[in-house]
């Protein structure tokens, strides 16, 4: 027997611990482990089979480590046949997350046991595949075609009443999973109870499984693990139960084969790793009870959002007794959200709204706040006044932070005379509801103020990447760049509308217009009109399109129009025919003649541009880690998860043949497409970002 899955047998009952730290996966060993144990107690005339995980969880699934390479034997769709095939009747305790083929192995089992606590799921195609081991053919027969296409298709994890509501699970009780799966075994046992197989249940009807891939293809923009998911079901209904086991296998190898699932996976795995950071092991973060922002804007009242709900004490510092009237109510109104959606209560609110949040006009409440957040105007100026104040008041020790998006964070550092307190904390709009955090390590941040960043940012919920000094640090600075190359193309005969549409069919949930429109075009004029004043390179083509829209007011959504038209009341965007007359009039009078671009060009030079200033920030040792520049275009810049991001979709496409792209680039305009030297020097060695992510593991 494996060391994985411990064996016991206690009278007539057989029981199989998981021990499999630290979620259980379902490996190889373990997949033995389970098949050896029922034999195991078939031989030794056990009456019953309790199956259990040791430590947090019942099983999680997978083992996702193992994806990608040979599958190993065992098959996790045989183990569960086998577990259902025993004459024994077979129990499964559930505590933690019985997740994927977790919850594919309790299916397989005659009979679920859970704690109040246990969620369950079958999340597989959130990792770009489906459930591969019975959990498309025994869940609609359990719990209906409808029902089934919800869970497999959403991948959301379900609580136990709800579990047990649907019919997942048999009954709900409270204490050890080994103990109540215990009794509860004891009890089947004593009342005789049949042995009851899933598979022995009727196939539920059919729907129409064509027009349902349709949708769910299409509200998963392109992603296709949950509609391959669908065909999954409609085997259930359609095959007898052996056939459609393997069908659903088919699909699964299928799924198992993409460049979808590798992206996904990625994203799994670098989530995770994003905050693991070498120089932080040990790293004791400084404690934070009190925070002070200061700035009651939309960024600032949602930074002030995020820390109350964290269960922080906030002070918001506004100029004015009305500016922080008007902050309070911004608060007040995000708050309310989270009281409509059920996350807080009506007394919660109360006091997060009353007690938690403090305003302030004076610099002296925020004395001993434990860490404060600039949020005020992006002009250095203004940052270093304020910074100036914060050194003068802040106790000994507070972090000072700034959430300027472009601004240099050492100057605003030596604005104090204390600036290995100084960090960037670059929050996204609406901070409250954004996950990412860039933490922007300047040259004197001490160590335990980057580790506190990190600490606020798990604290917040936040997916938090590490960032250098430099103009727009990742996100904003890889931003500037993909923008720039989408204009370029328009000037070049490519419409915004065109890119937008390439673009979204490309998994971008907005086009980098429609964006533009979204955030306020007044904010890129207003970067733009800083670079200009800081002088461009007379190499550089320079755009003006977006330029005129603003100067006629238009700046996106806020006024009804800009590269699109807004109707009041209406969501729905139709293309401004005055963009194409500035972009018309603006070609004519560079002498451009305009030609025409395929979406694939367009996506090929977007992405080509990303990638290239992506390596240059890798390169340059803005980021980290490849790994970390793609989570930034994830949680920040809406992009398609299923690509895995930006560095991870580089490296399937190839890397020699998307230099090969910028040298061609480059003939035409050679400022714009300089190769990034770490991309050059990746083609010559033949290795890709991912090695490199793999180094610094
Ligand atoms: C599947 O089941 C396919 C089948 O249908 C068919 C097969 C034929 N494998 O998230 P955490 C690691 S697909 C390997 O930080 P939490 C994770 O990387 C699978 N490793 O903890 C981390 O490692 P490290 C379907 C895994 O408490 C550590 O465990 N199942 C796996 O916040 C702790 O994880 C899923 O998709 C895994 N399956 O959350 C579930 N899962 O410490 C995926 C986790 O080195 N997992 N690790 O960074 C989760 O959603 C969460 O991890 C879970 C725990 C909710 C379980």
């Amino acid at each position: 027997m494996s060391d994985a899955i411990r064996y016991e047998l206690l009278g007539d009952i057989a029981v199989l611990a998981a021990a499999n730290p630290p979620v259980n996966a379902l490996g190889q060993a373990v997949r033995q482990g389970l098949v050896d144990g029922i034999e195991r107690a078939e031989k030794d005339g056990a009456k019953a089979v309790l199956i259990y995980g040791e430590g947090a969880t019942y099983f999680a699934g997978a083992d996702i480590k193992e994806f990608g390479k040979p599958p190993l034997a065992p098959w996790l769709p045989d183990v569960c046949t086998r577990i259902e095939a025993s004459p024994l009747i077979v129990v499964s305790a559930l505590h933690g997350t019985a997740l994927g083929g977790g919850l594919e192995v309790a299916l397989g089992s005659h009979y679920r046991i859970a704690v109040p606590k246990a969620r369950v799921g079958l999340p597989e195609v959130l990792i770009g595949v489906m459930p591969g081991a019975g959990g498309t053919q025994r869940l609609p027969r359990l719990i209906g075609v409808e029902k089934s296409i919800e869970v497999i298709t959403s991948g959301r994890q379900i609580g136990a009443k709800e579990a047990l509501d649907l019919g997942i699970l048999d009954r709900i009780e409270d204490g050890a999973p080994r103990e109540i799966g215990l009794a509860y075994a004891r009890e089947l046992i004593d009342a005789g109870a049949p042995r009851r197989a899933v598979s022995d249940m009727p196939a539920p009807a059919p729907v129409d499984f064509d027009a349902l891939y349709r949708d769910v293809l299409k509200a998963g923009r392109g992603q296709l693990s949950p509609a391959v998911a669908v065909r999954g079901i409609q085997a259930a209904c359609e095959l007898p139960f052996a056939e459609g086991m393997k069908r659903e296998r088919e699909l699964f190898m299928e799924l198992m084969a993409t460049d979808q699932r590798q992206g996904l996976i990625h994203a799994f795995f670098g989530e995770r790793a994003v905050g693991k950071l070498p120089e932080l092991e040990g790293v004791a973060p400084r404690e934070v009870h009190h925070v002070g922002v200061i700035g009651g804007g939309t960024m600032g009242a949602g930074i002030a959002t995020a820390a109350l709900l964290a269960g922080l004490n906030v002070t918001m510092l506004e100029m004015t007794d009305d500016a922080a009237q008007a902050a309070k109510g911004r608060i007040a109104g995000n708050l309310q959200g989270a009281l409509k959606r059920g996350k807080i209560s009506e007394d919660r609110f109360t006091h997060l709204t009353e007690v938690a949040l403090r305003t302030d006009t004076n610099y002296l409440s925020l004395a001993d706040a434990d860490l404060v957040i600039e949020a005020v105007f992006e002009d250095m100026e203004v940052k270093k006044q304020v910074f100036g104040k914060l050194d003068a008041v802040c106790k000994p020790g507070a972090v000072l932070a700034t959430n300027t998006s472009y601004l240099d964070v050492n100057v605003i550092a030596q604005a104090t005379s204390r600036p290995g307190d100084v960090i960037g904390l670059h929050f996204f709009s609406p901070a409250h509801v954004m996950k990412l955090l860039e933490v922007v390590v300047a040259d004197a941040t001490a160590p335990d103020v980057v580790a506190t960043g990190f600490a606020l940012g798990k604290r917040l919920g936040k997916i938090s990447v590490r960032a250098g000094v430099c103009d727009g640090f990742i996100g904003n600075r890889i931003l500037a760049v993909y923008r720039t190359a989408a204009d370029h193309m328009i000037l070049d005969g490519a419409t915004p509308f065109q890119i937008d549409d390439a673009l979204e069919e490309f998994g971008f949930a907005m086009g980098p217009y429609a964006v533009g429109d979204l955030a306020g075009l007044d904010i890129g004029w207003a970067v733009r009109k800083r670079r200009r004043a800081e002088g461009l390179d007379p190499r550089a083509r320079d755009a003006g399109f977006a330029d005129r829209l603003c100067e006629g007011g238009n700046f996106g959504q806020k006024t009804g129009k800009g590269f699109y038209i807004y109707e009041k009341g209406s969501r729905a965007r139709v293309p401004n025919p005055d963009v194409m007359q500035h972009i018309e009039a603006e070609r004519a009078a560079k002498g451009i003649t305009p030609r025409t671009f395929t979406k694939d060009e367009i996506v090929r030079r977007y992405m080509a541009a990303m990638v290239n200033e992506a390596a240059k920030v890798v390169g340059e040792g803005i980021a980290r880690r490849p790994l970390d520049v793609d989570m930034v275009l994830l949680f920040g810049y809406g992009f398609p998860r299923y690509h895995g991001g930006p560095l991870k979709w580089a490296d399937m496409q190839g890397l020699p043949g998307l230099l090969d792209d910028i040298r061609a680039y480059a003939k035409e305009d050679a400022f714009f497409w300089q190769p990034a030297p770490l991309l050059e020097t990746l083609v010559t060695d033949n290795r890709t970002f991912d090695d490199l992510n793999k180094e610094s593991a």
